[in-house]
């Protein structure tokens, strides 16, 4: 007979906060910001986490410091101490990976882990949860949330239910009833746009998405359509994956035929490296070393590398380096089989978003990037192409 499976998913409060508090008793208690200082109101940058002191002023992740400031001016302004966090998470890691060896890493403060065979080891759902939550205080002196059920989807929700010091256990038989009265926003990946389309079918709860015919919300959304109804009925197959961290991310063209125009090898470049830039940002990721690759026809190949001062993630940044390297590179009148463009050196992009974006003057084209990003994933990679 199948086992039902069960998965647990773990997400620190507050977590950059909480750290601080933890290591600074006089911020216990208090509205803490982290992210840029804010200069008087002025300051630039986006807010990485506030305390859920800070919450109650309408404070929130991604908010421009110069607005929580105006919020509440007497909260705690501190900057990000990146190196502090990731000693926490690997910590955290450690005696998460105690519970299971399937456990996938989702950033520093959240994880899910495949508890089925554990629950047949240790006993019931609910005990494996207070444990790992005592564990989690007694050596950290922080606070997790904990959500368990028989997929992945419900245990993000369940962990994000009860916040903060939060536990809530949802049985199989019991995912619907629990699901029903949500908001759909809750769903993965549900955000403004197609929210506010159900809003329009006058869908707002779970419960009422379940409740359309699959067939209708495919006509409305094509395939996705089809995920949001298994959603909305609480069916999620996607397994825990037992997280590697990527080393690299790279891309390569090989040419039907041996190539000597240069503009030809720009246009491949420029290809090549919002391919890698897209992957980068999907997976938030930035990158200190910048690749080259170039393969000439009689089959030799160069390897040329940069690292660079500040990480990047934009695909224009990615080009500008590669270009670069490209002219570093004497090709004469030689022909070319492959180009190939790579990144390495990844580090966590949204873990640096207080230092990084702080006034960078990459403003405008990130926010291009953005907009570009948002309709490759929604349409595929192939639709859009940043022109030279
Ligand atoms: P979250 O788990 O989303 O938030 P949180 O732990 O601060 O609060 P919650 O109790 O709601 O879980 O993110 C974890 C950390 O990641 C957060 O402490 C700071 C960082 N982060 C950013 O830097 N930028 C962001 O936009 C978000 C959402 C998080
Ligand atoms: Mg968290």
């Amino acid at each position: 007979m199948n086992h039902p499976r069960w998965i647990l998913h773990v997400d620190m409060d507050a977590f950059y906060a909480a750290v601080e508090q933890r290591d600074h008793a006089d911020f216990r208690g208090k509205p803490v910001v982290v992210g840029a200082a804010p200069r008087h109101g002025r300051g630039r940058g986006v807010v990485s986490t506030a305390s859920y002191e800070a919450r109650k002023f309408g404070i929130h992740s991604a908010q421009p410091i110069s607005e929580a400031w105006r919020k509440c001016p007497n909260a705690i302004f501190l900057p990000v101490r990146m190196s502090r966090y990731v000693d926490v998470s690997r910590q955290i890691m450690n005696i998460a990976s105690g519970y299971s060896p399937l456990i996938e890493k989702i950033s520093l403060d959240e994880a899910f882990l495949d508890i089925t065979g554990t629950v047949r080891l240790m006993g019931s759902p609910d005990t494996i949860g207070r444990r790992l939550k005592e564990q989690i205080v007694g050596e950290t002196q922080l606070t997790a949330s904990v959500g368990i059920g028989p997929n992945k989807l419900i245990a993000k929700i369940a962990s994000d239910y009860q916040k903060p010091d939060g536990l809530t256990i949802v049985p199989h038989q019991e995912a619907r009833t629990f699901l029903t009265p949500l908001p759909i926003r809750r769903l993965w990946g549900i955000g403004a746009k197609t929210e506010k389309k159900l809003r329009t079918l006058g869908v707002s709860t779970i419960g009422d998405l379940a409740r359309l015919d699959p067939d209708f919300l495919i006509k409305q959304f094509g395939k996705w359509g089809r995920c949001l109804y298994n959603y909305a009925c609480g069916i999620d197959e996607s397994t825990v994956v037992p997280y590697r961290d990527a080393k690299s991310i790279s891309n390569e063209v090989t040419f039907h035929t041996d190539e000597h125009d240069r503009e030809m090898f720009r246009q491949t470049l420029l290809q090549l490296c919002d391919k890698v830039g897209f992957r980068l940002r999907s997976r938030h990721l930035m990158a200190r070393t910048v690749t080259i690759k170039v393969r000439f026809s009689d089959f030799s190949t160069l390897i040329r590398s940069s690292t660079l001062p500040q990480p990047v993630f934009l695909s224009e940044t990615i080009y500008h380096e590669v270009f670069h390297l490209f002219e570093t590179i004497d090709i004469a009148d030689r022909s070319l089989r492959l180009l190939g463009v790579g990144v390495s050196h990844l580090i966590s992009a949204r873990a640096m978003q207080g230092d990084l974006f702080d006034g960078s003057g990459d403003d405008k084209s990130g926010r291009i990037t953005d907009a570009m990003d948002a309709l490759k994933n929604k349409y595929g990679r192939d639709i859009i192409q940043r022109g030279t």
